[in-house]
């Protein structure tokens, strides 16, 4: 297919999905080629970014997360704003794909003409290269989307770290998951602005218990914001119970955050760790190119196992390897 780049970023500006998908394909490619391409189209459009709430949604497999997003980003649309969805689903790495799950599950949001749904492969599915849904939220804002809707899989070594390309966290728990808080999910909580109890219609007492137990919880844990205590609410996904409540909580979180400057300062925050985690990326790849220092690399695994170097001698001695072969 040829691409044509002033095409494209007339038509992504005009607010057209099909050019607003394939730009996002396009960033998404390892073919050198066309990433390029995608880069170029988003530097070119970079001034017409910014302009949206980047909300998450976070929570364990099953929770309802892509139910909530359905009737959250529905409420959006009805009240005029354009809403995009992107859908982090680690595991379409095995099922192949989640486009049809995801849109079978927010029928009605995909219906609507304001509404654009997209999934986005996690880190691990494109070979070890970091995740660009951070570039495909700055395409969906290009685009002309206002409210940008993350979903992501709680929060493991593997899966990108949401809170670092959002404005707002939320995260989905399940009635009677307080008891579970001792685990793995703190890490998450800590980043979290909101909790969100789900299936307030089935487990009603269950759900208020477990409301109490996360907010006496959230009390004792760290947490950076200080313009915000972490609301807790019960919800219903399926049937749409304090649906407002949530929307309204999301609403004032960002008002306040923008009111003592936390928002902007967080984006611009965010902007500069993505560019470590990109340089990290790109340096190793450009290390592992080089045959020599793969092999160097698989002698010092190998040393490391024989109890014969530590971790730490052995990057010195990549590093003054790599050095004194440039000189
Ligand atoms: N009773 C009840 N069921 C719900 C609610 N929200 C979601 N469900 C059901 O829970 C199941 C999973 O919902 P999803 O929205 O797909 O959950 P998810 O968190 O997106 O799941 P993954 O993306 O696979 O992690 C579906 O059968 C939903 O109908 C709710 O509020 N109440
Ligand atoms: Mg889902």
């Amino acid at each position: 297919m040829k691409y044509d780049l002033e095409e494209i970023t007339k038509a992504l500006l005009e607010g057209d999905l099909s050019y607003l998908s394939r730009s996002i394909t396009l960033i998404e490619s390892t073919s050198d080629n066309h990433f390029k391409l995608g880069q170029d189209i988003l530097e070119k459009v970079l001034d017409k970014t910014g302009n949206s709430i980047r909300i998450g949604i976070t929570g364990p497999p099953g929770v309802g997360k892509s139910t909530l997003i359905d009737i959250l980003g529905l409420h959006y649309c009805e009240l005029g704003y354009r809403t995009a969805v992107l859908a982090i689903d680690p595991s379409s790495k095995v099922s192949g794909g989640s486009i049809l799950g995801d849109k079978t599950r927010m029928t009605a949001l995909a219906q609507h003409k304001n509404s654009y749904i997209r999934p986005t492969p996690s880190s691990g599915m494109l070979g070890g290269t970091a995740s660009r849904t951070k570039e495909s939220i700055l395409l969906c804002e290009a685009a002309g989307f206002e409210r940008i809707i993350v979903e992501t899989v709680g929060i493991g070594q593997n899966e990108i770290n949401i809170a670092s390309i959002v404005d707002v966290l939320v995260m989905l728990l399940n009635p009677g998951s307080g008891d579970e808080l001792q685990g793995i999910k703190r890490g998450i909580l800590e980043v979290s602005d909101i909790l969100a109890i789900n299936k307030a219609d089935t487990k009603d007492s269950l759900v208020n218990n477990t409301v109490l137990e996360y907010k006496n919880a959230v009390r004792i844990l760290n947490y950076d914001k200080e313009f915000w205590r972490r609301k807790v609410i019960k919800i219903s996904a399926l049937d749409g119970t304090n649906l407002e409540t949530l929307a309204n909580a999301i609403d004032s979180f960002c008002k306040v955050s923008k009111e003592t400057g936390f928002f902007e300062n967080n984006r611009t925050e965010q902007e500069s760790e993505r560019l470590i985690e990109i340089l990290k990326e790109e340096v190793l790849k450009k290390a592992f190119q080089n045959k020599d220092f793969e092999a160097k690399y698989n002698n010092i695994i190998e040393r490391i196992k024989n109890k014969q170097t530590t971790a730490i001698k052995g990057v010195m001695e990549l590093l003054n390897d790599a050095n004194s072969g440039s000189n």
